[in-house]
């Protein structure tokens, strides 16, 4: 029978429910997935995420013909495998000569904006389909938006709370507040007991993938072994029932803290999972509050958990589809700082940063507040140059795809776009670091001392910052006590810290 439409499925669109997958027909129709150079190397991602990836599509393309699905499934070393998508979908034209090309909107910009070309390029009609994984439509979000001064994360959070009732007791929020933040603020203490996220064996097609990729991008940053990620649904699926046995109940208590020894803490690490579409995350949302609703986990963890998926995931992709393309030029500081070798060398007498990049070379994983609070706050402190920071980021998370990576990185922690995320810029001097972890303890500099050649770094830069920025931060209501303690600081104290900044700068560069 001759092919009715193309489909094409991408990387992070390995969802069996997938709005191109459940509108078409296994006889008619027949699903293209690629292996693409392009996509792997436009920023050079780390080794450990490319892995992920094509191991889980493997799975996926093999799932599907198993479920009787005609499935052209290009591996990136085939010999004519032309590495871009336009191209690998102008051959598998060839090869079946289809009525159309279906697939679902693409999760970024500069792929969505390319696809909409192709229609008029390849000579056949392309629909587009909307990407209802996601609970709030990117036109839905734009109205939710018109009008508003300030987007703020928390009043839709409540509208997604509404929208899909969960954790609601009628027209309430279950508990009578919408948000038990104020409880999940923990430092955590090392003899607690710490779980880890469960692990994966490679089976032989994810070691095949593993030779090609330690053999095809061995340049690119990041460890490929020890590779434990989970590669199908079904792993993904036990992933999720490992954390919410394990470390759901703690998951809000300690959300905030870092630990040298403990790399995951109480966090899931399920993004990677959730964002490649091997989990769907309302269904996990609803497995969580069912876990609260049989009275085995705390509201604080219910609730924390299901904000950062219905809340903070939803919006920051709301937000990135608002305000593309400009928003990737957003440089509010107009930071010009190349990013520090340190970066990917992990080679900093600072223990914190050097702790958050080696587990980022070993695990392709940080968790939010070590991307937030110490990469990102340093990165942002020492003025460094936001397309470099988000670049950064883009390439060595495995969970990182840039409608959900540049809205984080630009707007949350370099507060690039200048407060369309927060209302105040995430910097913080060493006491919040040594406050929420035991990084300060191991570490070459003193975070008490505030200047001088052992000061902790980040205490001389969060001031040389605050002062280089005055004039685009002083009218920020929310900084005007800070502002207040530094006209009270003597004349000496205030040029010692400027010194000390200015010695730590010199040095970076
Ligand atoms: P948990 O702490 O267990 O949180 C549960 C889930 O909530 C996550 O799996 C994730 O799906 C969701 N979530 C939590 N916070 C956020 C958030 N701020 N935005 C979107 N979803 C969230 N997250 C990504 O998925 N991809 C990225 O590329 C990414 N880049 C980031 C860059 C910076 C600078 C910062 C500060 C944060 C970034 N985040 C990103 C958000 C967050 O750090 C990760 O989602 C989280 O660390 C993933 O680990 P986890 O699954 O253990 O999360
Ligand atoms: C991230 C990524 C990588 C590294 N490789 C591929 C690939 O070879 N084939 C593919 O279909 N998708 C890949 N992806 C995911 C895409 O980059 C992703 O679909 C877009 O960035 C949209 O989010
Ligand atoms: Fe980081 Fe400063 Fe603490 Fe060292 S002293 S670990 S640089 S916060």
């Amino acid at each position: 029978m001759p092919t009715r439409n193309l489909i094409l499925i991408l990387g992070d669109q390995l969802s069996p429910g997938l709005a191109s997958i459940v509108t078409a027909d296994p006889k008619r129709d027949r699903i293209l997935m690629a292996e693409i150079r392009e996509e792997a190397t436009y920023v050079k991602h780390h080794k450990k995420k490319i892995a992920f990836l094509f191991a889980a599509m493997r799975h996926f393309a093999g799932n599907l013909v198993e479920a009787g699905w005609q499935v052209d499934y290009v591996q990136l070393d085939e010999k004519e495998n032309t590495h871009s998508f336009s191209g690998e979908v102008e051959r598998a034209i060839r090869r079946h000569k289809p009525q159309g090309l279906v697939v679902t909107e693409p999760g970024e910009w500069r792929l969505r904006t390319a696809m909409e070309s192709w229609s008029k390029d390849l000579g056949l009609p392309v629909d587009i389909l909307d990407d209802d994984r996601f609970l709030c439509a990117r036109e839905a979000f734009a109205d939710w938006a018109e009008g508003r001064k300030q987007l703020r994360m928390e009043y839709f959070y409540r509208e997604m709370r509404r929208k899909t009732g969960l954790l609601m007791d009628g027209d309430a929020p279950e508990g009578g507040k919408w948000n038990f933040d104020a409880e999940n603020r923990k430092p955590a203490k090392a003899d607690l007991f710490m779980p880890r996220p469960a692990r994966f064996d490679p089976d032989d097609i994810t070691a095949e993938v593993l030779d090609l990729v330690g053999n095809h991008f061995a340049d690119h940053f990041g460890d490929l072994a020890p590779f434990w990620f989970a590669v199908t649904a079904e792993q993904a699926a036990a992933a999720l029932d490992h954390f919410v046995e394990k470390a759901l109940p703690f998951f809000g208590d300690y959300q905030d803290a870092m630990l040298k020894d403990e790399r995951f803490l109480y966090h899931s690490v399920l993004s990677i999972y959730i964002n490649a579409g091997l989990l769907d995350p309302l269904a996990v949302c609803r497995r969580i509050e069912t876990e609260y609703r049989k009275g085995r986990v705390p509201l604080n963890a219910a609730e924390g958990f299901i904000r950062q998926i219905i809340g903070w995931r939803e919006y920051v992709r709301g937000i990135y589809w608002l305000k593309m393309p400009d928003y990737v030029e957003a440089n509010f500081f107009d930071a010009q700082r190349p990013l520090p070798d340190f970066y990917w060398t992990a080679e900093t007498e600072m223990a914190c940063l050097k702790a958050a990049v080696t587990q980022t070379r070993e695990e392709a994983y940080a968790h939010h507040i070590q991307r937030l609070m110490v990469t990102g706050n340093f990165a942002m402190l020492a003025g460094v140059d936001p397309r470099q920071v988000h670049e950064w980021y883009l390439m060595v998370y495995a969970d990182a795809y840039e409608w959900v990576e540049l809205p984080n990185t630009l707007g949350m922690s370099q507060f690039a776009d200048g407060g369309l995320l927060g209302s105040k810029p995430y910097a913080a001097s060493g006491n919040y670091i040594n406050k929420m972890s035991d990084y300060c303890a191991d570490c070459r500099y003193d975070v008490k001392q505030k200047t001088g050649d052992d000061a902790c770094p980040f205490n001389p830069l969060y001031w040389d910052f605050l002062i280089r920025n005055e004039d685009r931060l002083r009218g920020n209501p929310r900084l005007a006590q800070v502002y207040r303690t530094w006209q009270r600081m003597s004349d000496d104290k205030k040029t010692d810290y400027l010194k000390s900044a200015e010695r730590i700068l010199s040095n970076l560069s």
